[in-house]
């Protein structure tokens, strides 16, 4: 597999590194992981083309989080808040607005210049113990620090924990999102494991690591951003309530068989069904002489491209509105990634949605698309095909 955003030139081609993507399931600790991730330096560096703005339903959810902190927090009593992966600074700014002291870490270069351009503190390193602790000894301990669909990416966790204690205050919280094992495994979403993403975390598994570290979930909320994810709170051992939220979630792994062997089975049996039928219904399309563009050229439809073996023969180009991955090839099937205006331009019979996790967001915009007799392709939870009416 390719890296997820490793999106090339056309003279670029034949200069791609690939790796063994696997993802495997630890019967001890409920851990879901790769086997193999390729160097952190690879993935997030200075071109990094993920940012986090792309999605509006995204902005307005993390000020919805924000304000929630400033309102438990508020600037007059001083907080500081840390956010780790603050990217282009989505969450941190609202905290610049009101004056509250705060800081980011932010390795990939791109998105940062971005958050320090709205005057977003943004610290240019990977968060982990030695850089959490220089942070401590600058600016002091932290109220709050926070981490969104980022906690995943990193594959040192032992070290990020260590950094979190030795960051927070003992009264403080840390909070962190990301997307949740039983979402995935419920939506048969295999596209959310790549190179980036090292860990699907499931309650059990985030207990087992915080526990280690003298720390203990005190509360959990699903939240209803990137296709189901879970919000974790986690804080020293006895310096908050535990809520009876984490006991019965608890019990609701248990039930749904997270923590067995052959839960894992049956999802990679659904996964090779589902990538049969896309094939299949992409060729048959093919066959037919209709025309497929995808929608949205995410880091997950690397993995969708690359496993289901989708090739420019079956889909035209993806539509997408970050400019730096505008005019280059998708990661290791060469799909060419073309401007979001290009779709209504070419205004193909189908549309591929990749971004099937800001569905609502992208069908309200694309309405017109579906009243002229367009078709959108989804594959999460199962591939089908939705017509007029249906969007
Ligand atoms: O965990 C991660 C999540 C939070 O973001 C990262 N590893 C990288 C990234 O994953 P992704 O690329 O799968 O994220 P999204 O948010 O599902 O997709 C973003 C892409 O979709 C961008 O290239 C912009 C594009 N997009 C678009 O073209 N039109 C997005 C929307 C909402 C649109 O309307």
């Amino acid at each position: 597999m390719p890296l997820a955003n490793a999106f090339l030139r056309p003279e670029e081609l034949g200069q791609e590194s690939f790796f063994d993507l696997a993802a495997a399931f630890c019967l001890d600790c409920g851990m879901v992981q790769l086997l193999e991730q390729p160097a952190c330096e690879k993935m997030f560096h200075a071109e990094y083309p993920f940012f986090t703005g792309s999605s509006q339903f995204m902005k307005n959810h993390f000020e919805k989080q924000a304000l929630k902190i400033l309102a438990k927090y508020p600037p007059s009593s001083d907080p500081f808040i840390v956010e780790i992966g603050s990217n282009d600074g989505t969450f941190l700014s609202h905290f610049t607005r009101h004056g509250v002291r705060h800081a980011g870490f932010e390795p990939a270069g791109g998105p940062a210049e971005i958050a320090r351009a709205q005057g977003v503190q943004t610290v240019p390193s990977f968060f982990d113990a030695g850089s959490a602790s220089d942070l401590a000894g600058q600016d002091g301990r932290a109220d709050v620090i926070f981490a969104a669909n980022v906690m995943c990416h990193m594959p040192n966790l032992h070290s990020v924990f260590e950094g979190v204690s030795r960051l927070l205050k003992p009264a403080g919280v840390f909070i962190f999102e990301d997307p949740y094992l039983g979402d995935v495994l419920s939506g048969t979403a295999y596209d959310q494991i790549y190179d980036e993403h090292v860990f699907l975390f499931s309650v059990r598994a985030v207990m087992g690591l915080a526990r280690r570290h003298g720390m203990e979930v005190s509360d959990l909320e699903p939240v209803p951003v990137h296709g189901g994810s879970m919000r974790f709170t986690v804080n020293f051992k006895g310096s908050k309530p535990v809520s009876p939220r984490v006991d019965e979630a608890l019990a609701v792994e248990t039930q749904r068989g997270l923590d067995k062997a052959e839960t894992f089975h049956q999802f990679r049996r659904r996964v090779e069904e589902s990538r049969d039928a896309l094939k299949n219904l992409l060729e048959d399309l093919k066959k037919k002489g209709k025309r497929v563009m995808g929608y949205a050229a995410t880091s997950k439809s690397t993995t969708v491209l690359n496993y289901c073996g989708i090739t420019p023969g079956l889909l035209e180009s993806i539509c997408d509105t970050t400019p730096a991955k505008q005019g280059k090839l998708s990661p290791g099937a060469h799909i060419p990634v073309v401007p979001y205006e290009d779709f209504k331009k070419n205004n193909p019979d189908y549309a591929l949605l990749f971004a099937w996790n800001h569905r609502q967001e992208i069908f309200a915009k694309e309405a017109e698309f579906s009243r002229g007799g367009g078709q959108w392709i989804l594959f999460v939870p199962e591939v089908q095909i939705l017509g007029a009416g249906q969007s």
